[in-house]
């Protein structure tokens, strides 16, 4: 009698056991990714990949070349592949309610990741894993009121049109700016987040402001933009980070080592291992904890030349 009571408890915590942790070597995953368009998005497809090889999972990994309708493609192709999970990290906000609505009636639960999209109806997604992009606005804001002791002509230079990394980055930035009435932006363009984006950018600011003639400093939405735009200065005989200062984001290893030549001033660091954070919430979503904030946040902070040699060299650069 005690055996067999002994029995169905080892049973009944078997299934209970079984429900919690998902053998992750059964998990078939299809990710949609942005495209490669920035040193952020290859090390963040990298931290995909690696973690997935490291604890098994099957995953479908699918490059977007920043454009919509393929990442639309890849996702309806993980759905006719009956993958157990989606992860999108979305180009632009809009145009995704068909493509979850179907997702959501083959029963595949997506998690959304990066930046954002724009579905009001919250049983179509499990939950947003990414920073804040605002926050990281705010941050660039608050060193360049600072830098600039709160006057001074500014030039932007945007990401993708309709993303939420642009949008968010600019909205922050705007309302650190809104208290210094006195720093002014005077040009603002998109160079789509990539370093060909940005120097032709800079150049055609270069070219309309007489040689940046009067503009204190340089605030680009990603470091790539800004890898850009330094080259562009530097081949019009500029002085990027001395008399033209940059703040950007992401924290990739070429902007530590641009603020270690003294060619830019400051970045906000996005991180990019962030693979294992998103698998814990796919695993543990699948092994039965439904109950998730709506947005899984992920730190970010800013750097500058006081900290940029012991930052690259965590990241091994
Ligand atoms: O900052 C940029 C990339 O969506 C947060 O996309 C991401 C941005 C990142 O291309 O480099």
């Amino acid at each position: 009698m005690s055996s067999l009571k002994y029995l169905l408890g080892a049973a009944v915590g078997a299934v209970a056991l079984a429900a919690l942790t998902v053998s992750a070597s059964a998990l078939t995953v299809g990710f949609s990714q942005v495209g490669h368009e920035s040193d952020w998005r290859t090390a963040f497809s990298k931290s995909m990949q690696d973690e997935a090889k490291a604890e098994g999972i099957d995953l479908k990994f699918s490059d977007a070349n920043q454009k919509e309708e393929d990442q639309l493609k890849a996702v309806r192709s993980f759905i006719s592949e009956k993958v157990d999970a989606i992860i999108i990290a979305p180009i632009v906000v809009t145009g995704w309610d068909q493509v979850l609505k179907e997702a959501k009636a083959a029963n595949i639960p997506v998690f959304v990741v990066d930046r954002d999209v724009d579905t009001k109806d919250t049983s179509l997604f499990v939950c947003r894993i990414a920073a804040d992009f605002n926050l990281e606005g705010r941050l660039a804001g608050a060193w360049a009121a600072q830098a600039l002791k709160g006057k001074g002509n500014i030039v932007e230079l945007v990401g993708t049109v309709g993303s939420a990394a642009a949008e968010y980055r600019r909205t922050g930035f705007a309302a650190v700016q809104a208290l210094f009435p006195l720093i002014k932006t005077v040009k603002s363009q998109s160079g789509d987040f990539t370093t060909q984006g940005g120097k032709e950018v800079m150049e055609s600011f270069i070219k309309a402001t007489d040689g940046l003639k009067d503009i204190k400093l340089v605030w680009a939405h990603n470091d790539n933009m800004l890898l850009g735009a330094i080259q562009a200065m530097k081949e019009a005989g500029l002085k990027p980070g001395k008399d033209i200062l940059t703040v950007s984001v992401d924290g990739v290893p070429d902007i530590f080592k641009m603020m270690l030549s003294g060619d830019a001033n400051a970045s906000v660091e996005l991180r990019s291992d962030i693979g294992p954070d998103i698998y814990a919430v796919v695993k543990a979503y699948l092994g039965g904890k439904k109950d998730w904030p709506r947005w899984v946040v992920i730190p970010s902070d800013l750097h500058t030349i006081a900290d940029a040699a012991e930052v690259l060299k965590k990241k091994g650069g």
